[in-house]
């Protein structure tokens, strides 16, 4: 098995439907498919759709396949970037399983996962950061996640990262000039360049991994978990939340003993909220366990929701919960409930009630306390990406760094080659010493 098989794979999903989708991509895409049609493959038109008869043997008129709508395209055109045939079939599992067997009988093999967009990365049709973002498209399950997907298809971040790249790659051919033609007189202040360089790029590197945190909750949901003693409505919270009666609600502290989750999409953007066992102390042995379950998915939370009673100060709500240290570096609310009994709280970010007509205004508070709208459209999605991108910036102001301490320009060239293989990694490519030399080239005209 090699990524250079002829493969075969169902596009569409597998299930009864008007019409299924399938490809077969590969070198022997085109010989394969002459198997099964009477009509002379060569003489078929790319691009162009054709209306065919499939057969298991061509030799037997009765076994037909299906009718069924075909298009060619060459490697040059197809997504893959290798010779490809689309089959629209009617959408009969028994039809599906037929055409794919015998396009496998005939030499085809079935795709693994992925493999597609892995073939049009091994053929230069797509990046690395934008073979993930076809992933993140289809998995994308609320319209903002979508539109970044589909942001990230079209190479928008990917443009950045080249053209940091192709900053560097142009600082290195500087220096490599300076060392290897001394007397060329058009040698620049490579210290100079390097500062007027560097600094700004860390800036943008800077944004991008901000945006990119952001643009994981995209795709991740934004964890959102409630603590709060007991009998302080947490539960009718979530259910208000999630407008229905999910978490049982009763006057009696210590209810609530397991996490209860439900998820709600709120301005495009998918959240998921954890309804918590109240927190104290002398609590009996089955909600000790409870409030154990709370510390730990405390632990996970993006944003807490701090519910608080009327007239206690935050900090002495805070101590009284014991949670100071888990609560300490993530965002939180400090929510006020009960305001119909006791009225506003004004310790709290905000006082509700379980008869407010609507939580907007909670919902506004926590898309401000996460900074949501600033950087969501910047940056990249991928767990992969958001750690190179952290080497990336820490490599930059290493860089900076050795500028203060005025370091020698060798020191630093290094510093900036390292800081290119960031970027190569995370548009999956290499960039050898032609590249820089290339840039040498393209910039100077050294030797002419
Ligand atoms: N009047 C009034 N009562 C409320 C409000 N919110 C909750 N309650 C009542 O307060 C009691 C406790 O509410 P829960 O939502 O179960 O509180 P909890 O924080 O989940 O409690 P535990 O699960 O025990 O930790 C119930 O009787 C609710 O009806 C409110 O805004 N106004
Ligand atoms: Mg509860």
């Amino acid at each position: 098995m090699t990524v250079f098989d002829t493969i075969v794979a169902e596009c569409s999903f597998p299930a009864k439907s008007s019409l299924s989708i399938i490809r077969l991509t590969g070198k022997d895409a085109f010989n394969i498919f002459q198997n099964i049609i009477k009509r002379d493959v060569s003489k078929l038109e790319f691009r162009k759709t054709h209306y065919l008869k499939l057969y298991k043997d061509i030799n037997d008129l009765n076994t037909i396949i299906d009718h069924a709508v075909v298009v060619l395209y060459d490697g040059k055109h197809s997504f893959a970037g290798e010779d490809t045939v689309e089959f629209y079939v009617h959408g009969s599992r028994v039809i599906v399983n037929e055409l794919i067997e015998t396009l496998i009988h005939f030499g085809a093999r079935r795709a693994l996962g992925g493999e597609f967009s892995q073939k049009a990365y091994l053929n230069g049709k797509l990046d690395l950061t934008e073979a993930e973002a076809i992933n993140q498209l289809i998995n994308a399950r609320t319209s903002k996640s979508k539109k970044f997907a589909l942001k990230t298809l079209e190479g928008d971040s990917s443009k950045e990262i080249k053209a940091m790249k192709e900053e560097l790659n142009y600082l290195t051919a500087q220096i490599e000039v300076d060392i290897d033609y001394p007397e060329y007189e058009e040698s620049i202040d490579i210290v100079q360049r390097i500062q007027e360089v560097v600094p700004p790029m860390l800036n943008k590197a800077k944004e991008l991994l901000k945006g990119s945190r952001q643009s994981t909750y995209l795709f991740n949901g934004i964890r959102v978990v409630i603590i709060g003693e007991p009998n302080v409505g947490k539960s009718t919270l979530l259910n208000k939340i999630l407008n229905q009666d999910k978490a049982i609600v009763t006057s009696i502290p210590g209810t609530t003993r397991d996490i209860v989750e439900g998820e709600k999409e709120i301005d495009g953007i998918l959240y998921k909220f954890y309804d918590t066992a109240g927190i104290r102390e002398e609590a009996g042995e089955i909600e000790k366990i409870g409030i154990e379950k709370t510390y730990k998915v405390l632990k996970d939370a993006d944003i807490i929701l701090l519910l608080i009673e009327k007239g206690r100060k935050i900090d002495e709500e805070i101590d009284n919960l014991e949670v100071k240290s888990l609560i300490e570096n993530k965002p939180c609310l400090y929510i006020s409930t009960k305001k119909d009994l006791v009225g506003e709280n004004e310790y709290a970010d905000i006082s509700i009630s379980k008869d407010d007509e609507n939580l907007d205004k909670l919902y506004k508070l926590i898309q401000e306390k996460l900074n949501i709208d600033e950087y969501l459209d910047t940056g990249f999605a991928s767990q992969r990406d958001l750690d190179i991108l952290e080497v990336f910036v820490e490599r930059l102001e290493e860089i900076v760094r050795d500028l203060k301490d005025g370091l020698t320009v060798d020191v630093m060239e290094s510093g900036l080659i390292e800081a290119t293989r960031c970027l190569d990694q995370m548009l999956g490519v290499e960039s050898t010493l032609e590249d820089i030399y290339s840039t040498v080239f393209k910039y100077f005209c050294v030797g002419k």
